[in-house]
């Protein structure tokens, strides 16, 4: 029978009159791949369920989070019974606590840390504590690095804003934009010159140490030395951005994967086992700048919900290493059947994988910063996506973000991907 979504599509078609392209976060709306996108009615451990009784291997594990794969029995426990004790309180419980607490286990460089309710606020939250403790407004970010929607990140950001190629968005005021400084990714000279001509107006560099956001691009280790010395020698705070990569590109995140102590960490995704958490933090000295100890103000009526403390806690005690180890397991394994069918198939393509993430790239050889990936075939990518779906494989629906595998992710799922792409990547040559 021929595939079809035609339920999908017509609450598509009443979304568009209600949300702007029918969505609440523009990549869902496929508008980067062929076809329309189905709509989602349940999950359960590595399977996508739709509206037109599809049932698809899930490779976007909800853009992260779900690392346990979904609707784990102990968490979705563990959320219920949060629920019948309250929602909401708007005032300090244990369960911050034990959760702050947990996160600084995995995470020794977070001195203190504060919850909040997405990645977004808290690579906000972090810049602003960076631009309090050092005086200075100017940061650096890398050209496809995407650090959430506030104002001062949309300037050449990656996710959605690139796959729309929107990389500068509407309605950020010019007067704010100009102390966001970009420059290209695993680019140690142009960091250089940058902290020789301006270093004294730094106040931060924030990365994706692994990005995640334009697909996965590895950082080089001359980068890596570049961030290590350059903005300490000139006062600036280095803030990695560990939405995506924290618990997925190791447990400990990208610094415990390269031995690296950032000033500033955000984490999000995972820490929330699938409710709206992100996280910011760091050493004392400048968590210390935050309010009411400094001056530096960010609050949250919703900030350590019950319900997100609750989801968060269960997934961090699950997240054994031999959850993760499953889970970096099954990438390796797909990431080795996509290579295997590239080869036979002679496909123009790559895998690049770290730990529990991987991105196909319709290139000869492996993006190492935005304009690499700019340079990849995206038709290609629209149309293989596609083909994927019709085989019951969920990819992310751009090709500049990343898939996420889970502790769920075995054999047979691992089987169903590679078979698919079997015949899914000749089909997609156009
Ligand atoms: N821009 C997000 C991932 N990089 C997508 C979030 C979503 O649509 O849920």
């Amino acid at each position: 029978m021929a595939f079809s979504l035609e339920h999908s599509e017509a609450l598509l078609e009443r979304a568009r009159a209600l949300m702007p392209g029918g969505v609440n976060s523009p990549v869902r709306a496929f508008r980067a791949v062929e076809g329309h996108p189905p709509f989602i009615s349940k999950a359960r451990g590595p399977w996508l369920y739709d509206e037109d009784g599809h049932r698809y291997v899930d490779l976007v594990g909800t853009w992260g989070p779900a690392i346990l794969g979904h609707a784990h029995p102990e968490v979705v426990a563990a959320v219920c019974a949060a629920a019948g004790r309250g929602t909401s309180f708007g005032a300090p419980t244990a369960a911050e606590v034990v959760m702050a607490e947990k996160i600084r286990e995995f995470y020794p460089a977070m001195d203190m840390l504060r919850l909040v309710n997405s990645g977004t606020e808290a690579c906000m939250s972090a810049l602003r504590v960076a631009r309090g403790a050092t005086g200075r407004d100017a940061f650096v970010k890398f050209e496809g690095c995407y650090h959430g929607h506030a104002d001062s990140f949309l300037v050449k950001a990656g996710s959605g804003a690139a796959t729309f190629g929107e990389p500068d968005s509407a309605g950020v005021p010019a007067d704010l934009a100009q102390h966001t400084v970009t420059l290209p990714y695993n680019d140690p000279d142009a960091l250089a010159a940058l902290f020789e001509a301006r270093g004294h107006e730094i106040a931060a560099v924030i990365l994706e140490p692994v990005t995640g956001n334009m697909g996965v691009i590895k950082p080089s280790e001359a980068f890596l030395d570049a961030l290590r010395t350059l903005p300490k020698q000139h006062g600036a705070l280095v803030i990695f951005d560990e939405v995506m990569t924290g618990f997925r590109v190791h447990r400990g995140g990208a610094q415990a994967l390269f031995g690296f102590e950032p000033d500033l960490t955000c984490l999000g995704k995972v820490v929330g086992g699938g409710l709206p958490v992100g996280v910011y933090g760091g050493k004392a000295a400048y968590m210390q700048h935050v309010s009411p100890l400094g001056k530096v103000y960010q609050a949250g009526t919703l900030s350590g919900n019950p319900l997100a403390t609750a989801a968060g806690i269960a997934t961090l005690d699950l997240l054994t290493q031999d959850a993760f180890d499953r889970a970096a397991a099954a990438a390796d394994a797909v990431t080795e059947g996509l290579r295997q069918v590239i080869a036979e198939t002679k496909t123009t393509a790559v895998v690049e994988q770290v730990g529990t993430m991987l991105t196909l790239f319709f290139a000869a050889e492996a993006p190492k910063n935005f304009d690499e990936v700019a340079a990849c075939d995206h038709a290609r990518f629209g149309r293989f996506h596609r083909l994927m779906l019709e085989e019951g494989v969920y990819l992310p629906p751009s090709g500049y973000e990343a898939c996420f595998l889970s502790a769920e992710h075995g054999p047979d799922e691992v089987n169903a991907i590679v078979d698919a792409a079997r015949k899914a990547l000749p089909a997609s040559a156009g």
